[in-house]
């Protein structure tokens, strides 16, 4: 157990007379009982876990879903839980982690549907740890036993590697500045100095399961390890490759930003502060390649172990994360400012089905699914009007995001002869919100990305004018596109074609005539 324990902040409490109550272990009990929470000794639960990337995301679905795992469990009264509490570190962000840590860990998920409104708060995080403060406490974590399974939610973008290739890009600035001084500033250098102590203490790797939206996010992991581990020792990388599993998964929650601070529906709905609530839509899915090894009763959580996560995988980074990017990008140059908003827009809505149902679905896997349904659930999922999902939050981090969920199926379609309209407008769409060339009214615009700034510069500098300019700017990042598709010259001239549309007839303009030709 790392010694840097939550611990309640008696400060924080002790200065504020006239503050609310806070959520911690003591007031617990003082909840309205309509709230669930753990039906276990929370000072109890030691952990089993080690999470890297303690976001909004974890705290709403696999820290929530491990706590209903536990309760599954049904401990007998006077009974010490299954030992699956998580430490929960990040090696970027402190602020979520100094609210855990001021509330003993503990805090609510609101699930926020059309109708009605559900909360749990969650006891599974027992402790946090802080990268660049607590690297001792998490590298004797990492060779600790009792640490059985390893969970990650760091982004597509903190995996560092080359969408060209599919492996560890050497080059990226942390991964050199990681193997320059060991400082581990990236989940790829944790994991694997983590895993050499395993080795050489003689104990069982813990099993590493990558929960992010990326193509074979697993595999992805586990070939991004290998490599960083060859750089130092050909040993250790072969030891990673034969001893470690690293199972694919396939996560799925709608969880908007965090609220910074305490968040004022939180404190009405507990009756005390909450300076770490999230509040997600209600639907809820893990989908689990199986593993051997001790693990939570997830499956009793709802969680589903599979022998091949593919089809689902395909189909939620396709039509769910790919159908954001559209939303986010169009909806953006149209002024709207949530996914919520911008599916209000029938033009939006009509489009973002069209390019569910024609565009992605002939490229997913076979299988038995039914991925009309799965459309058309998507689409009331978007519409929720009780969450505000910001269209530059899901648009963010374009590099890495759309190279599985809009450009692989977009490379299957040209393969194939088919037409891709909607993803080309998308593209475009994309482009010009990435170049800063976002109405004033949208309110947002996408967060600079340091590999788009070239790109972004030159497609600025030309102003409205240049179409052919602009798309030749961002063609010709090899990190999104690869070298089939940068030297396709139709390609080319059809996203010039895109470009032109969205500056002459604008993005409405733009979609109805994407709408009308489609349906001819
Ligand atoms: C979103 C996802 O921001 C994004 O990239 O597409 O976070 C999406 O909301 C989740 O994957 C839903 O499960």
């Amino acid at each position: 157990m790392p010694t840097a324990d939550v611990l309640p902040d008696a400060d924080d409490r002790a200065l504020a007379p006239s503050a609310p109550t806070r959520l911690c272990l003591d007031t617990l009990s003082a909840l309205p009982s309509a709230i669930a929470r753990p039906n276990f000794d929370v000072r109890r639960l030691r952990p089993g876990i080690l999470h890297l990337g303690c976001g909004a995301f974890h705290r709403a679905h696999q820290a929530l879903m491990t706590q209903h795992a536990i309760h599954a469990e049904c401990p007998r009264p006077g009974m010490p839980p299954p030992a699956w509490g998580i430490v929960a570190a990040s090696l970027r962000r402190r602020g979520t982690l100094q609210s855990l840590r001021r509330q003993d860990g503990l805090y609510s998920v609101i699930a926020r549907g059309a109708d009605a409104t559900a909360v749990d708060v969650v006891g599974t995080v027992r402790a946090t740890l802080y990268g660049p403060e607590d690297m001792a406490a998490l590298l004797a974590w990492l060779g600790d036993p009792a640490l059985r399974i390893v969970t990650l939610t760091i982004t597509p973008a903190g995996y560092c590697t080359s969408a060209k290739t599919g492996r560890l890009d050497e080059q990226h600035p942390d991964i050199a500045q990681d193997l320059r001084d060991g400082s581990h500033r990236t989940a790829i250098s944790l994991l694997v100095r983590g895993l050499a102590l395993r080795r050489a203490m003689g104990l069982a790797p813990p099993v590493v399961l990558s929960c992010d939206n990326v193509p074979r996010n697993g595999g992805l992991l586990r070939q991004a390890c290998i490599d960083y581990a060859a750089l130092r020792s050909d040993a250790m990388a072969q030891w990673l490759a034969r001893q470690v599993q690293f199972p694919c998964t396939m996560v799925d929650r709608i969880v908007p930003a965090a609220t910074a601070g305490d968040d004022p529906d939180a404190v009405r709905r507990l009756g005390m502060a909450d300076g770490a609530s999230v509040c997600a839509e209600p639907f809820l899915q893990w989908v689990i390649e199986r593993f051997d090894g001790p693990r939570p009763m997830w499956e009793a959580a709802g969680a589903e172990f599979v022998q091949d996560v593919s089809p689902w995988e395909a189909s939620k980074l396709r039509l769910l994360n790919g159908g954001h990017l559209l939303v986010a990008y169009l909806g953006l140059l149209a002024g709207y400012d949530t996914v919520q908003r911008a599916m209000a827009d029938p033009l939006l809505a009509r489009l973002a089905l069209r390019f569910m149902l024609e565009e992605q679905m002939p490229t997913l896997p076979p299988s038995n699914h039914d991925i009309r349904a799965y459309a058309g659930q998507l689409i009331a999922r978007w519409r929720n009007p009780a969450i505000a999902h910001r269209l530059d939050r899901v648009g963010r981090d374009s590099a890495a995001k759309l190279p599985g969920r809009l450009v692989a199926s977009l490379r299957d379609n040209l393969r194939d002869g088919r037409a891709a309209p909607c993803t080309l407008l998308a593209i475009a769409a994309w482009m010009r919100c990435a170049a800063g060339l976002v109405p004033a009214r949208s309110g947002s615009a996408l967060a600079p990305e340091p590999g788009l700034a070239v790109a972004a510069r030159t497609a600025a500098a030309s102003g409205a004018a240049q179409p052919k300019t602009i798309v030749d700017a961002f063609l010709d990042l090899s990190g999104v596109f690869d070298d089939t598709l940068r030297m396709n010259t139709a390609l080319r001239a059809a996203l010039v074609d895109a470009m032109t549309r969205l500056q002459h007839g604008g993005v409405r303009g733009a979609m109805a005539r994407c709408l009308a030709e489609g349906s001819q």
